[in-house]
This record gives C-alpha cells, structure tokens and sequence, in this order.
C-alpha cells in the first residue's frame, strides 16, 4: 500500500484497491462522454513498451488524405485490423499497406484497458478489433472530423493520450461552430459512446515541449470495433 506523509492510509476493504490510487469518478462531457484523468497513469510505461513493439512491426508514417495533403500526425496500429487513409479513400484494412502482412497483434495491457474502461463508463462487453496509434511531433494536429468508418456506432471509441500535453477540439454533432477545449495529458482516457458517438472532434496543434516519458512526442491511442 503506498503512504502519504498526513495522510490517513485506508484500504478499501471492498475491492482491497488503496483508495489514495483508486481511479476516481470520471468527469461526464456529454451523455455518452467521459474524461477518466490519469486513468492509465498505473501502465503509461506498459502502454509505450507496446507502441515501441507495435512499431518495430508496423512502422509509422504519414498517410495520404483522398485529397492528395499528407496527415502531419504520423500513425500505425494493432489489432485485427486498422484505419488507413490513401487517394482511394479512408477505411479499414486488415493488413498493413505498408508490410504487405498482418498487423500486429493487440497487447493485452492494450486490450485490458480499453475494456475496464468502457465497462465503467457503461459499456459493458466492448472488445476493440483496432488499436489505431497517432504519434504528433509538436505542430502537428488533426482537423475536425467525425470518426464514421466503423460499422455499429453503439460501441464506443476509448482514447488514451501519452506524453506531450495537447488541447483535443470537442465540437457538435454538425459541423459549424466553435468547438469546446480540453487539455489532455499524459495518462488521461477518454470515452466517447451513445449520443456523443458522432461529435466533431479534432487536436490542436501540438505546442512544442518536452516531458519525461516520451521527448518531444504525444501519442494517442485510438479503441474501435470495426466490425
Ligand atoms: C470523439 N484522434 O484518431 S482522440 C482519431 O488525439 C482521433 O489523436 C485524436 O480523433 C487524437 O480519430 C483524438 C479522442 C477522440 C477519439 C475518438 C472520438 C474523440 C472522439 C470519436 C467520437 C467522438
Ligand atoms: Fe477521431
């Protein structure tokens, strides 16, 4: 059990979690939104070992939009299968472009969060089929979108942000309008399910810093069912 100096140490006799590191209440955005702060702060370093093994099969880079620009976040993934962007169009593939094979297979701490997460937040039985990784050097951002190329949108998306702190956009359910800001940092997971599932949302650019855990780089992960 960890101490806090003045602290009073109480074990949580329920779940026998020291209750200075439980998770707290997640922070509701929306109906079908939630902010769980730090949530993965207990395997952060699990979590980049998995990009760093994820990686060396499935290297990074920067797709290509069907409008011919090139992203500025950098990505690659796990799972069964993944998103890919090229002049033909966004979709899902089930192999990597790049490799010609499989991509790699999700690591269970990968896939043991996302479904903790989603089971707290009320989604129940959610088991991710794609593990989408964004990696953003400072300046690098993603517009406004909406994420649509999944075939039941009843199933949530979980995010988890790494390293460099960024302001995620949180816009409406239509385009237009000036989206809400939220700082993400290093540990934080979102969940986006129900009616919030179709929002405009989007990162700013990074601003150029530096941290501990990963240099100059943020890293997003990205939990979907495809199919
Ligand atoms: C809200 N990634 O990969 S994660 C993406 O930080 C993406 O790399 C951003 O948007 C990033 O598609 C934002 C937060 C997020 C992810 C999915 C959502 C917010 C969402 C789906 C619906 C609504
Ligand atoms: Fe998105």
């Amino acid at each position: 059990m960890g101490s806090v100096k003045g602290v009073p140490q109480v074990p949580d006799l329920f779940t026998g979690q020291d209750v200075l590191n439980a998770p707290g209440e997640p922070e509701k955005l929306g109906p079908g939104a939630f902010l769980f702060r730090q949530y993965a702060q207990p395997v952060v370093e699990d979590l980049l070992e998995a990009i760093r093994v994820v990686s060396s099969v499935s290297p990074f880079r920067r797709m290509m939009t069907p409008g011919g620009r090139r992203m500025s976040a950098a990505m690659t993934g796990c799972g069964e299968r993944c998103w890919v962007t090229d002049r033909r169009g966004y979709r899902y593939a089930d192999t990597d472009p790049e490799t010609g094979k499989a991509w790699p297979s999700m690591p269970s701490v990968m896939a043991s969060l996302a479904r903790d997460v989603s089971a707290r937040a009320g989604f129940p039985g959610f088991e991710p089929d794609v593990c989408l990784i964004n990696r953003y050097e400072p300046g690098a951002r993603m517009g406004l979108h909406q994420d649509r190329d999944e075939e039941d949108f009843r199933w949530p998306v979980v995010s988890v942000s790494l390293g460099l702190p960024a302001v995620f956009l949180w816009g409406g359910l239509k385009r237009g309008g000036s989206p809400a800001r939220l700082r993400l940092e290093h540990g934080d997971v979102l969940l986006w399910g129900g009616e919030d599932r179709l929002r405009y949302h989007g990162i700013a650019p990074v601003p150029d810093d530096r941290c501990e855990a990963t240099g100059h780089l943020r890293y997003n992960l990205t939990f979907r069912r495809a199919r």
